[in-house]
């Protein structure tokens, strides 16, 4: 490829290379590199819409005091003093740092660094904490270190792979490509457990939608059916893994079929059918991420999976493995650096010899010699007044952690907050009393690790904007003006990289399957070269595990009691990811493509449930918790159970005036890996009623403050969508229009009032509302804002209906509707996914729509089956 630049994904951990082309400006063609062994060319819809986030637009680009521009200089020597100052009078343990898996390991490595040797506290929590700490925990319980012992061959070469709590279609889109491409060419089966039926549910075998929290039963249940069957492999077990004193007498009671159909409120054939396919099939990979992590009883959820794995020794062999995937681009790189509270640096934690060790290899003053404050806990503390003074980089906690409300009163008692950030205001940012403007994807250099242990380039593709500066250099820089000038004195990313390396390697007498020995010594231009590797080889293939008898451990787990609905609040909130948007939507909230997918934060609810609460779809309805209430759209949902709901992370203050999921989950964590229990949370819903609503298109993106009950903005090419819906006069929207000549229509009948401000023959803005009326083609108004000159008929040309609307976009890639679709089907009788293809295109580019695709496929025959009896 000529000119082109091999890169890594900005987004999620299966870490997809890229081939990038840098056309001028801040202009970025985005292709999949083909010798990726993570993706090998393929790209999911949001890789593919990179290069529709390259913009300027929001940028953080010069450090701030306050709401005052100031020179690195200024900003980097007050950070140091008030760290210093707090230090000196409050303790070590007075300061705290808040990371996270979107930095580049290097980056990682440093902030630890200065944490835990120099700063001398292990207050430096990160935002994987949230996000996989129960599968570090359950790992290290079971194999004596944090070792995915997976690759993504993994799953070319299994005949069963088991996805729990995971909905890869949606968070891993290439990796569940990488699975349908596994079952046309082999005939590996699927089964996915999880309470939604999510479209990763299409085309699989068998979906278990299980009760939440269940996730203990259905395992143990296995196992014991294992054993019964005679399937367990003993020779392993005897010579390879401990199991503690009563461990099989608790397996073999009270998990027989009924009891764990029951518990887990799924119909004993269904869960037999698996069980038998499991018998069945040796290969199989049991591939896990948050429906598992992110529960109060996570990490035995983990050991649950593991047990079954150990004792059928399905593990350290081609397509046998439990594969814990990861969320993050470096969710994996901050594990190898011991970016969490719990652990020390290249997969060593507190136990005093590796104090020892990692003190003597870092020549540090100040060894923290106990793990610090885990995220949540953290937080209290802050708002506790116990921590005061904070450094958050590269995570939005305002927005992802539990009890988001009691994070944001933290947040703003805290006496110094600093915010290094690629974006000027976040929900975090506001709160910052420095911020400073870290380089963004696309101009940053370094290594990431993904799932599987791959090791790979994130290169710069366009200069530096403004004063923005990489996160490894700012926190360097902070530490040499703490008085560490030579320990910190790096000059370039490789100088970090070679540290960390020769830190996995120093007295790592084979103890520590993390070892980067071969990168220790290499070369500025070999890192630079660097292509894609991975460490650790196929883990415990030689049966030898990283505990000190070299054992691998059964952990003997119980399903806990799950909670009966409470009166006040008797519906179960589960929380979740969108597609097309990448958590608090910094980024992908820039593309108008990916909006289109889901232009609103939805909660989904059971059509019986909607019933009952009189809620149509549609509707808005409002969701409460002892915690707070945010309101949502409502979608209604047959792939939801009975009282249970499903909302969206991703939006945030900056985008609605609602949605807002963060606030409504408990601070209640696991008690072994502190991960918080976001799956479940007892919730209230009730229907809100409103007069009127309508929608906004304004020019341009400054984002306008709109006064009404709901506003949710998206961007579109030219400017913003902003829906909005709300009670009393609608006339006070007007002061979000811009100045121009003013053209009105009003029809008293329906209640409509249509708004158009044309400034210079151009669409400026245009503000439509109606009571009782049908609102006309967004799509059309918003094609108006690329016209060079709109005449007064801009209000009256397109009436309600005049351009059906073609409905959510499935396909991004070519701006495919749902509507359009449906229309394709039923007009040209498509009968499958490729046929769809042919026909209009949908699904032939990245794929991700694919799922969706087979869904409507699938709902269109049933139609036809209905009608024909
Ligand atoms: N599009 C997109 N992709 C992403 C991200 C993103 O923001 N957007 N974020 C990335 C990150 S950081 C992460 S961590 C991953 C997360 O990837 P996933 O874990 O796949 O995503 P989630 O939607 O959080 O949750 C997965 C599923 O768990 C199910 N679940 C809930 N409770 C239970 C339970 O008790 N048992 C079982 N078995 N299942 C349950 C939910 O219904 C949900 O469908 O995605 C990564 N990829
Ligand atoms: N209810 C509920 N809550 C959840 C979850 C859930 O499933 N349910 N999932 C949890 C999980 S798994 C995760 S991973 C978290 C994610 O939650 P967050 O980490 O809070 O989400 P992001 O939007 O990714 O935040 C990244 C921030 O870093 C900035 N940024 C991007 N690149 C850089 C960079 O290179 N340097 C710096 N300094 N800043 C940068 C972005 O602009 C953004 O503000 O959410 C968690 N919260
Ligand atoms: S699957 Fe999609 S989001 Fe994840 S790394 Fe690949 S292209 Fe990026
Ligand atoms: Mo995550």
């Amino acid at each position: 490829m000529v000119n082109s630049i091999r890169t890594t994904c900005a987004y999620c951990g299966v870490g997809c290379g890229i081939a990038a082309t840098p056309t001028g400006g801040r202009a970025v063609t985005i292709r999949g590199d083909e010798a990726h062994p993570a993706n090998s060319g393929r790209l999911c819809s949001k890789g593919t819409h990179l290069g529709e986030t390259m913009g300027l637009e929001g940028r953080l680009l010069h450090p701030m005091i306050g709401d005052k521009r100031a020179s690195w200089d200024k900003a980097l020597d007050l950070v140091a003093k008030r760290f210093r100052e707090t230090i000196a009078r409050h303790g070590p343990d007075s300061v705290a740092f808040y990371v996270s898996g979107q930095l580049l390991t290097e980056d990682y490595y440093v902030a630890n660094k200065l944490m835990k040797g120099f700063i001398g506290s292990a207050n430096i929590d990160t935002n994987s904490r949230l996000c996989m700490s129960s599968a570090v925990a359950g790992h290290t319980r079971a194999f004596g270190e944090d070792i995915v012992p997976a690759s993504y061959e993994d799953l070319d070469e299994a005949d069963l792979i088991v996805l729990v709590g995971s909905n890869t279609a949606w968070c891993h889109p290439v990796v569940y490509q990488r699975i349908q491409a596994a079952r046309a060419a082999r005939g590996t089966k699927l089964v996915v457990i999880d309470p939604r039926r999510t479209e990763t549910c299409e085309g699989a075998d068998l979906h278990l939608a299980v009760r939440p929290g269940s996730d203990v039963a259905l395992m143990n249940g296995l196992l014991a059916w294992m054993d019964q069957a005679g399937l367990l492999d003993t020779d392993f077990l005897r010579d390879r893994v401990n199991a503690p004193d009563g461990f099989w007498d608790a397996i073999r009671t009270g998990h027989d079929l009924w009891s764990t159909a029951k518990a887990c409120d799924v119909p004993p054939a269904a869960l037999q059918q698996f069980y038998e396919l499991f018998a069945a099939t040796s290969r199989t990979v049991t591939l896990f991420s948050q429906g598992v992590n992110q529960s109060i009883r996570g990490t035995d959820q983990v050991n649950a999976i593991i047990n079954v794995h150990l004792a059928t020794n399905r593990i350290g062999k081609p397509g046998a493995a439990p594969f814990s995937i990861t969320g993050q681009p470096n969710a994996m790189g901050g594990r190898e650096v011991g970016g969490l509270a719990s652990t020390l640096a290249a997969h060593m934690d507190f136990a005093p010899e590796h104090v020892a060790r990692v003190g003597r290899f870092w020549s540090a003053p100040n060894m923290a010699t106990k793990p610090g404050l885990k995220a949540v806990d953290l937080f209290r503390a802050i708002g506790e007044g116990r921590i005061k003074a904070l450094w958050v980089m590269a995570t939005n906690p305002a927005v992802s952690l539990p009890d988001g409300n009691r994070v944001r009163e933290a947040l703003a008692a805290c006496p110094f907050v600093v915010v290094s950030d690629v974006m000027a205001t976040t929900d975090t940012t506001v709160h910052a009393h420095v911020r400073l403007p870290a380089a963004a994807w696309g101009e940053k250099d370094g290594t990431v690790t993904n799932s599987d242990r791959t090791v790979s380039r994130q290169r710069a593709l366009l200069p530096l904007p403004g004063d923005a500066k990489p996160d490894w250099w700012i926190v360097t820089q902070v530490a040499r003006r703490m008085g560490w000038q030579d320990t910190f004195a790096y000059d370039r990313p490789a100088d970090i990289w070679r540290e960390h390396a020769r830190l996995t390697a120093y007295r790592n007498d084979g103890a520590r399957l993390l070892n980067l020995q071969a990168q220790a010594a290499i070369s500025n231009e070999a890192y630079d070269a660097m292509t894609p590797f991975r460490w650790g080889g196929t883990p415990f293939a030689d049966g030898r595990f990283s505990t000190p008898d070299r054992k691998a451990r059964l952990v003997p787990v119980k399903q806990m009691d799950l909670q009966a609905p409470l009166r006040e609040w008797p519906m179960t909130l589960n929380t979740g990811r969108y597609r097309d948007q990448w958590h608090t939507m910094t980024r992908t909230g820039l593309s108008p493509k990916l909006a289109r997918h889901r232009e609103e934060p939805l909660v989904e609810v059971h059509p019986h449930d909607a019933a009952a609460l009189g809620i149509a779809d549609g509707d808005l309805a409002r969701l409460s918790t002892p915690q707070g209430e945010s309101l949502f759209r409502a979608r209604i949902s047959d792939g939801q159970r009975l009282g249970e709901v499903f909302t969206p992370i991703h939006w945030t203050d900056q985008q609605s005036s609602g949605g807002r999921t963060g606030l409504l989950p408990r601070p209640l964590v696991d008690p072994h890996s502190g991960q918080p229990g976001f799956k479940s949370t007892p919730v209230r819903v009730e229907k809100v009623v409103t007069e009127w609503k309508g929608f906004l298109i304004l020019r341009g993106d400054e984002p306008a403050r709109v006064p009404c009950l709901w506003m949710t903005r998206i961007t579109v090419p030219g400017g913003a969508l902003y829906e909005v819906a709300g009670n009393g006069d609608p006339a006070r929207l007007d002061t979000c229009l811009p100045k121009g000549d003013r053209i009105e229509a009003v029809d008293a009948t329906r209640g409509t009032r249509r708004v158009a401000m044309i400034r210079d023959g151009r669409l400026a803005g245009v503000l439509i509302v109606t009571r009782t009326g049908l609102l006309p083609s967004r799509e059309w108004l918003i094609g108006q804002l690329a016209v060079e000159s709109v005449g007064a008929s801009v209000l009256a040309a397109r009436g309600p209906g005049d351009q059906p609307d073609k409905g959510a976009v499935v396909c991004v890639c070519f701006d495919i509707g749902l509507n359009q679709i449906v229309a394709a089907i039923r007009d040209q009788g498509l009968v499958d996914v490729p046929a769809i293809g042919q026909a209009i295109g949908a699904g032939t580019n990245c794929g991700s729509c694919r799922p969706a695709l087979a869904n409507l496929i699938m709902q269109s025959s049933q139609e036809t089956l209905r009608a024909a009896q």
